[in-house]
């Protein structure tokens, strides 16, 4: 039976607002069958999101949500989870939102393990602006900050956030929606912070004036730079240099969660203790 997404979405904000093409509707999709293969209640969740194109997730996902300021996301997000830490708490942001103006919060919520699922769909440029340069835009491609070619080096998300000490990171891409629903079935089950970045389409924005003004060819290009981890191991380190292993990336159950450490906090006050981690 076909799957019903009336159930998960705000059907009277549809048709949505995205491209023709756009990638961002397939991760919507990806995301509400995740949901509903771990049969939440959608009054349990809430969906933090950021400004710019991905940031409008939070209007069509039938859940509680929050539109949020550009690059706040994550900090609206860990009030949320630290005030009410029985919800399940979702955040969706671009890579500017995540990565530039907000990268600093993302290497907190990182660091901190809060237990918040985050999904940064990397389309490797300002989409809702018209194409500035983003910290994932690849060396030498046009923006219309860098009309003659990009200079800023870019850089892989999950090794700052896997560095920054995140316990459960992943990257998938929209190309493969299946395997994006099941990582994403991993990371919500995931006590912890859980990265999940996605390669995604602009082929309005990004490609346009890059040689793929289509959704396929831009999807073709980033097919090109996605290896799944196994195979991408296998590579030489030569081999490595542009490419982008899929998969899950890091997974660690043991870390404890900031929402528990705090709660060690309340107690030790209670008892005039030191906490005990
Ligand atoms: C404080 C602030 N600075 C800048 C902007 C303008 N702005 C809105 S969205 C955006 C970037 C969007 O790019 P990204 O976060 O990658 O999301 P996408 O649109 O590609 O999904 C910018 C610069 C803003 N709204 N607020």
């Amino acid at each position: 039976m076909a799957f019903n997404y009336d159930e998960y979405l705000r059907t009277d904000k549809m048709p949505t607002l995205w491209c023709w093409g756009c990638g961002d509707g397939v991760i919507l999709k990806a995301l509400v069958r995740a949901i509903d293969k771990l049969g939440w209640n959608m009054d349990d969740v809430c969906v933090v999101s950021g400004i710019g194109c991905s940031g409008r997730f939070s209007s069509y996902i039938n859940c509680n949500t929050v539109h949020t300021t550009h690059g706040r996301t994550l900090a609206y997000a860990t009030g949320i989870k630290m005030a009410n830490p029985e919800k399940k708490v979702i955040v969706v942001g671009g890579d500017g939102d995540g990565l530039a103006i907000g990268g600093n919060h993302t290497i907190h919520a990182a660091r901190r393990n809060i237990d918040l699922t985050y999904i940064l769909i990397n389309n490797f440029i300002y989409g809702l602006t018209n194409s500035q340069t983003s910290p994932t835009t690849p060396k030498g491609m046009w923006t219309a900050t860098m009309e003659r070619g990009n200079i800023d080096p870019s850089f892989d998300s999950c090794k700052l956030v896997e560095a920054a000490g995140a316990s459960f990171v992943a990257r998938e891409t929209m190309i493969e929606p299946k395997k994006l629903e099941r990582s994403l079935v991993k990371a919500l089950e995931h006590k912890g912070f859980s990265y999940v970045e996605v390669f995604s389409n602009c082929h309005v924005n990004l490609g346009r004036k890059n040689k793929m003004a289509s959704a396929t060819a831009n999807l073709e290009w980033i097919d090109s730079i996605s290896i799944a981890k196994t195979k991408f191991e296998m590579l030489e380190e030569d081999d490595k240099v542009g490419k982008f292993a899929t998969g899950i990336l890091k997974q660690d159950e043991n870390m404890i969660e900031y929402c528990e450490a705090y709660d060690k906090v309340k107690e030790a006050h209670k008892n005039k203790t030191m906490i005990q981690l």
